[in-house]
């Protein structure tokens, strides 16, 4: 079963997801990554996005290969360019960066990055990217030279989720940006989650499983854990166990 159609079922079913994010930049020991492959073997994870704003080390395919040989998760690639696409991968987020006004990131690198997709046998998943401010300006924000939405301005976020849905994309992925001070606000969550009926993904400064829960709670589907657990790798039992016990309590009520 492709990946896109999990999501859409689980989002039809009421069922959340959790994905961990590794930016390959931020491996400087494979020890670190080794410590999230075990706590990701023993603990329930959907998926592995793989990228980062900026990678400066050329290490994309030794982190993907890692963590192939060490567990049968899905590895998704969260690009920052079309120079991050590696064909060892089992998907790939065609991101569409919707909320800002940089041409090059609404159509032109993937104009760049279509030959390429279109050889290999990467899942192409059409995904409505929103940066929502996040109070200090991210990398995301700064590399991508566009202005993330205000994070009060629920129905502009809303608005542009819904336009791109209409156009036809088959996620929406709501970030504030890796290490964000401010996660995204349940209030904003719920606004997006209400305009459209694809599912959501939510991600930047999830930190705590309380934040985690709310994102849930508010209507994400699939949250990305990525900066938090470098300093905290076990964070990744309670975030983790959090999704498990809201699926378990969905099959609770059939
Ligand atoms: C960033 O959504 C991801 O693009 C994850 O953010 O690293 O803050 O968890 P964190």
């Amino acid at each position: 079963m492709k990946i896109l159609e999990i999501l859409h079922e689980r989002h039809n079913h009421g069922k959340k997801s959790i994905a961990v994010l590794v930016d390959p930049d931020k491996i400087e020991e494979p020890n670190r990554l080794n410590t999230l492959l075990r706590l990701a073997s023993e603990n329930c994870i959907d998926f592995f996005f793989v990228g980062g704003s900026l990678v400066t080390t050329p290490n994309l395919s030794e982190v993907i290969s890692q963590i192939k040989e060490n567990v049968s998760i899905p590895v998704v690639l969260f690009p920052g360019s079309s120079l991050q696409i590696d064909p060892s991968a089992d998907a790939i987020l065609f991101l569409s960066l919707i909320s800002g006004r940089n041409p090059d990131l609404l159509i032109g690198q993937h104009v760049v990055a279509a030959p390429i997709l279109k050889n290999n046998r990467l899942e192409v998943m059409p995904t409505g990217y929103l940066l929502i401010n996040s109070g200090k300006t991210t990398s995301v924000a700064y590399i991508s030279n566009t202005t993330p939405i205000p994070e009060d301005k629920y129905s502009l976020a809303a608005c542009t989720a819904l336009a791109g849905e209409m156009l036809g994309l088959k996620l929406i992925y709501l970030d504030a940006g890796s290490g964000a001070e401010r996660e995204i606000s349940p209030k904003m969550i719920s606004a997006v989650r209400k305009s459209v009926n694809v599912p959501l993904i939510v991600g930047g400064g999830i930190n705590t499983s309380q934040k985690a829960f709310a994102a849930l709670q508010a209507g994400a589907d699939l949250i990305v854990i990525g900066n938090a657990l470098e300093k905290d790798p076990e964070l990744l039992i309670e975030i983790s166990d959090q999704v498990y016990d809201w699926n378990q309590s969905l099959e609770a009520k059939k």
